[in-house]
């Protein structure tokens, strides 16, 4: 006679979660053949350490409208460990047809998300962060897009209250904010951006691009082209504050009413870069920045 599992021990693992549907039911259990986004992204909460959830290619849209943080209803929120990956920004989409913002980050969560288009994010009154907002996580994002997300207030694309975020082989395509940045603000914490591409998106005030107003930042490879602010500075690039450090980037062709393709403020050191071809329409110099 053969005893098994007199000593089998428990073993917490990542649970891997398949989302199998587009659409955005009222959420119950991410069930295998049965899992919509918000579902898997409920389980992982709930799960006691990291999760992977795996994205087919196709466009998810949510649709549960209503306000809290724990995912249920509106943004999807993301309470603990996560991983999220697509088939491809190309192909694995994630939109919305609610006034919302798409992803929210309200704690200190370790998040990645790879191969995935971000788009639509909007709001009916005031929201800041349409595609993405952290307050407080760690946030890893590669090989995405981040397109046509609006805010009514800071950061079009994504809105960095505080945490660190890392942003490789990503674009930022027109995003626009009623504040500033239309792509990407940044208030607070570590910022790197590696690869980046930050393209045609508008903010009413400063830094249509990017617009960071405190932190370390580093970028690194990246492209700023077509921004345009409306009253602000920084077509490109605005810092208001924090400690900035651009190496190996091109800003091309931005406009803004100051600094058409750089405003800065803050600490900032640019090493092997190109800026060329920006324009201003009051004052601070189109190609360069004050
Ligand atoms: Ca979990
Ligand atoms: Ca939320």
């Amino acid at each position: 006679m053969v005893v098994l599992g007199a000593h089998t021990a428990r073993v917490a693992r990542a649970t891997a979660l398949n989302v199998t549907r587009f659409d955005d039911p009222i959420p119950g259990g991410c069930d295998p053949g049965d899992c919509s986004l918000r579902e898997a992204i409920l389980a992982a909460n709930a799960s006691a350490g990291h999760d992977t959830i795996a994205l087919p290619g196709g466009t998810y849209v949510l649709a549960q409208a209503g306000s809290d943080d724990t995912a249920s209803l509106g943004d999807l929120d993301i309470t603990d460990d996560v991983t999220i990956t697509g088939a491809g920004a190309a192909t694995t989409i994630i939109t919305t047809t609610m006034a919302d913002r798409i992803f929210h980050i309200p704690s200190t969560a370790n998040v990645s998300i790879a191969d995935v288009t971000i788009s639509g994010g909007h709001f009916a009154v005031t929201g800041d962060g349409a595609g993405l907002l952290n307050n407080g996580g760690t946030l890893t994002v590669t090989n995405s897009i981040f397109s046509s997300n609006h805010a009514i207030g800071l950061g079009g694309g994504l809105y960095n209250i505080t945490g660190t975020v890392v942003i490789s082989s990503t674009t930022f395509a027109g995003n626009t904010a009623t504040s500033v940045g239309g792509g990407l603000a940044f208030d607070d914490g570590t910022l790197r951006i590696i690869d980046g591409a930050f393209l045609d998106n508008t903010a009413d005030t400063s830094g249509a691009g990017v617009a960071i107003r405190g932190g370390t930042t580093t970028i690194d490879g990246s492209t700023f082209a077509g921004g345009e602010t409306i009253s602000g500075g920084g077509g490109g690039i605005s810092i208001a504050s924090g400690v900035v450090t651009i190496t190996n980037s091109m800003i091309s062709g931005n406009s803004a009413s100051s600094g058409g393709g750089i405003s800065t403020s803050g600490t900032l050191t640019i090493i092997g870069s190109t800026i060329s071809d920006n324009t201003t329409i009051s004052s601070g110099g189109g190609g360069g920045y004050r």
